[in-house]
């Protein structure tokens, strides 16, 4: 799904600020309309935010259900004639809009971009008219949906469990668009880089950019498309004719972790007249991604991933994209020397894949299928295996074979994301897993046969135990030795991380260890390095490393977690997990300039790997 744009054929306008806001806690707003009218005994709600924390209001901070969001917006006057489309980044966990009383779209997920087309609902009205957008959001979490959860009737009221390690945050998290194409336009476009050495000249490397675009509406048998390679001076490198084609680039200047070079295609659709119908600009990063034996390849070369399992969270904003926090957490992986990180566990805003586009920043890219395990923390006891048809079965999968569609449909084009994370920590040692996983890694692949697939596995199902691993190209394990089990006890827990390791490599794939970590207090200090000190986050650090440096096929180490992030109530988080490197406000603990010398170090001596 292609990003509003302004070029010389469209134009956008952002739906941000305060919006009308209430609850729904008996659910009687669409039997009501609510959307028919200005929405009933209102207050403010800015957008993009997490709702949940922006009042001092348990009731708003714990509510389970449908949550409506209104504000009128008036069609900018020049867009007479255009299409016109509105468009959400994201409503979490899924929502119905409206535009005035007209059902306009329903999306389920709460992490990847929809949008309405509204050129049909305009038909007839005057230039410059006002609407009223509507959107009821809903925040349950069921067996069907991604991530799971379940509501339970408590005493208090409704409340949802659920089965990760991160507070259920809801609302409009993202940007709102309205915005304007013309009524024949570009509707995709899917980029395919390639590198490889010029015939004859042995050393000269040309870059290949296939191309597929997709133009859509009213006239579209009457335009050629047109598309343009150019470099970041504004030169162009290649051009050609066609909905798709091959450009040749000779010598590029590749994109690679640490450098963050970027061409821009542009695309025109163009008329038999000459007259330009469309035009978008995508940019293109050339690079490969290869996994061979047990390494992992970024343009041929061997890569390292260093950096970590972030979220998107922040204080009272929640899980609202915020382009302050965007620009100073890169800042900071970039400060404390990291290449990468993984979005655990869901997509997150598309400004954050741009920006490590820009940045030569490494992502690895999940999907939101988090706490498919009824094992682990808030699960359920005596309610049996996590998939069956009672429980996260064949609806459940159908999502999540969505939600993989969309996410590879919306970042396929970024050249920072070179490894797809179908699921964290699911249940994986059982038959009903693997049949579950199986035709989702199919999926994968067949929608992106480019980059690699593979999923976070859980410490309950080791090697030899988990079925679904076979199926990935990368093995990635979240492991805590020294915190979760022999906690405190790094010798032994050195012992353990080692043996596993060890156990993973011979199954010859690279291992990304995608998880490590120890609950942190910020300002914690022992002599004697006791857990949830910042003087044993370092200590614990060091262990995992040595036992990292000593198994070649470990080719990645993200610590858990990039800063402390909220969760749900819990005896064993306290105010969140503290599992941060920073505190949830971005402080550094004692750790952080402990991986500091270690990454930059790295990073000096391979400044691409
Ligand atoms: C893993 C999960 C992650 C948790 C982490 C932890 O993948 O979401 O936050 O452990 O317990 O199980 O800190």
């Amino acid at each position: 799904m292609l990003r509003p744009q302004d070029t010389a054929t469209r134009e956008t306008k952002r739906l941000d600020g305060l919006w009308s806001f209430r609850l729904d806690p008996d659910g009687v707003g669409r039997d009501e309309r609510w959307f028919a009218g200005p929405l009933p005994g209102a207050f403010e709600m800015p957008v993009p935010a997490s709702y949940n924390d922006v009042l001092p209001d348990a009731a708003v901070r714990l509510h389970v259900g449908e949550a409506w969001y209104q504000r009128t917006v008036r069609v900018p006057h020049g867009w007479a004639g255009e299409r016109v489309v509105l468009r959400f980044g994201s409503a979490t966990h899924r929502a119905t809009v409206w535009v005035d009383d007209v059902e306009v779209v329903r999306h389920e997920g709460g992490y990847t971009p929809f949008e309405a087309d509204l050129t049909g609902l305009l038909a007839g009205r005057a230039p410059g008219a006002e609407l009223r957008v509507t959107v009821c959001v809903d925040n349950e979490l069921t067996f069907a949906s991604i991530p799971p959860g379940i509501v339970v009737e408590t005493p208090g009221g409704r409340r949802q469990h659920y089965f990760h390690d991160f507070f259920n945050y809801a609302g409009l998290h993202r940007s709102v668009w309205l915005y304007a194409t013309p009524t024949t336009y570009v509707d995709d476009v899917t980029v395919v880089t390639g590198v490889s050495r010029g015939p004859g000249d042995g050393d000269e490397v040309v870059g290949t950019v296939a191309y597929d675009v997709v133009a859509e509406g009213r006239d579209v048998g009457g335009v050629e498309v047109r598309v343009e390679l150019r470099d970041g001076d504004g030169r162009t490198v290649a051009a050609g004719i066609g909905a798709s084609g091959t450009l040749r680039v000779e010598g590029p200047h590749l994109w690679a972790p640490g450098d963050g070079y970027l061409y821009d295609l542009e695309i025109r659709l163009v008329g038999a007249d000459g007259v330009l119908a469309d035009v978008y600009i995508q940019t293109v990063g050339i690079r490969t991604v290869e996994v061979r034996g047990t390494q992992f390849l970024v343009n041929g070369e061997p890569f390292r991933f260093r950096g970590f399992g972030k979220h998107e969270d922040a204080a009272i904003r929640g899980k609202a994209h915020d382009a302050v926090l965007l620009v100073h957490d890169l800042a900071l992986l970039d400060w404390i020397g990291a290449n990468s990180f993984r979005t655990s566990h869901y997509p997150y805003a598309e400004e954050v894949y741009d920006l490590a586009d820009r940045h030569g920043v490494v992502v690895i890219d999940e999907v939101a299928a988090v706490g498919q395990n009824f094992d682990l923390q808030g699960g359920l006891p005596g309610r049996g295996r996590t998939f069956g048809p009672d429980t996260v079965g064949a609806a459940a999968q159908a999502n999540h074979a969505q939600a993989i569609r969309e996410l590879v449909a919306r970042d396929k084009n970024h050249p920072c994301v070179v490894l797809w994370s179908v699921a964290n920590e699911p249940e994986s040692e059982t038959d009903e897993a693997r049949a579950y996983f199986e035709p989702l890694f199919e999926l994968t692949r067949e929608l992106d046969p480019t980059r690699p697939v593979g999923f976070a596995n859980v410490a309950t199902a080791p090697h030899g135990a988990c079925r679904v691993s076979e199926l990935a190209d990368v093995v990635m394990l979240n492991r805590y030795y020294g915190w979760y089990v022999d906690t405190g006890d790094l010798a032994s827990a050195e012992a353990h991380l080692r043996a596993e390791l060890e156990a993973w490599a011979t199954d010859g794939k690279p291992i990304v260890v995608t998880e490590y970590g120890a609950d942190t207090l910020a300002g914690l200090h022992s002599a004697t390095g006791e857990p949830w000190t910042e003087e044993f986050q370092a200590a614990y650090l060091a262990m995992n490393h040595r036992v990292f440096d000593a198994v070649d096929a470990v080719v990645g180490e993200h610590v858990w977690n990039f800063a402390d992030f909220e969760t749900s109530a819990g005896v064993h988080r306290v105010d969140g997990n503290r599992k941060g490197v920073f505190t949830r406000d971005r402080r550094p603990k004692a750790a952080a300039h402990f991986l500091r010398e270690r990454w930059r170090s790295a990073r000096r001596s391979a400044p691409t790997a």
